[in-house]
């Protein structure tokens, strides 16, 4: 993934656990870069070792460090220089999901070690909605109920989101029920 994404990681852990542990974080990984370049690409492998490194370090299950990671990804790049990217997404959270998929052909293009994830919207309601996700990469449902959570934060809306379909389970992809909270 490119290097953006692990700078959020070391920036989410920074800030939630401090510097002397993120060290510890990389050393247990055995990750010894030390500095991530934004716009190269670096092997998936090193993020799911952080990842992986910090949920022993820190006693917590991966899949919570994916999900709190995917919400700062959402304030992260909407504060580091990719805020009008996803303001020219939509400007609701339905419009946003379902312009995904353009959005990443817009980094895409830019950026062609990008390898996007696919979203799709089904059963939409002014209330309601069912995510599809499809990716080239395993594990990671846990970071997208974050990304989901955050872009209702953006819009100033309280979700609760429920895992339906898993890849983990044998089912061809994963999707997510999310109903807006009145
Ligand atoms: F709900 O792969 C809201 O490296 C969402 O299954 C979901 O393959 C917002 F310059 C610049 C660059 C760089 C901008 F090249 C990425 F470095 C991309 C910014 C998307 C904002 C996808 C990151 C592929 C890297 C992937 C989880 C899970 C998608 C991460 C979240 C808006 C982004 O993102 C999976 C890669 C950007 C950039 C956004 C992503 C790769 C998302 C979202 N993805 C790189």
């Amino acid at each position: 993934m490119y290097g953006l994404v692990n700078r959020a990681l070391e920036e989410m852990m920074r800030k939630t656990h401090g510097d002397a542990t993120w060290e510890k974080i990389k050393e247990r990984a055995g990750v010894d870069i030390e500095v991530f370049v934004r716009m190269d690409a670096y092997p998936d492998d090193i993020t799911y070792k952080l990842v992986g490194a910090a949920s022993e370090l820190l006693n917590q299950p991966a899949e919570a460090l994916l999900k709190a990671f995917g919400e700062y990804w959402t304030l992260y790049t909407g504060s580091e220089g990719y805020g009008a990217l996803l303001d020219a997404a939509g400007s609701s959270l339905q419009e946003t999901l379902a312009n995904l998929d353009d959005l990443h052909v817009r980094v895409g293009l830019m950026y062609a070690e990008l390898k996007p994830p696919s979203f799709r919207c089904s059963e939409v309601t002014a209330d309601r909605l069912v995510l599809h996700y499809y990716s080239t990469r395993d594990g990671l449902a846990p970071m997208v109920v974050g990304l989901i959570e955050g872009l209702g934060k953006r819009f100033g809306q309280t979700l609760e989101i429920e895992r339906l379909a898993r890849r983990e389970s044998g089912d061809d992809h994963d999707s997510f029920s999310i109903r807006i909270l009145p």
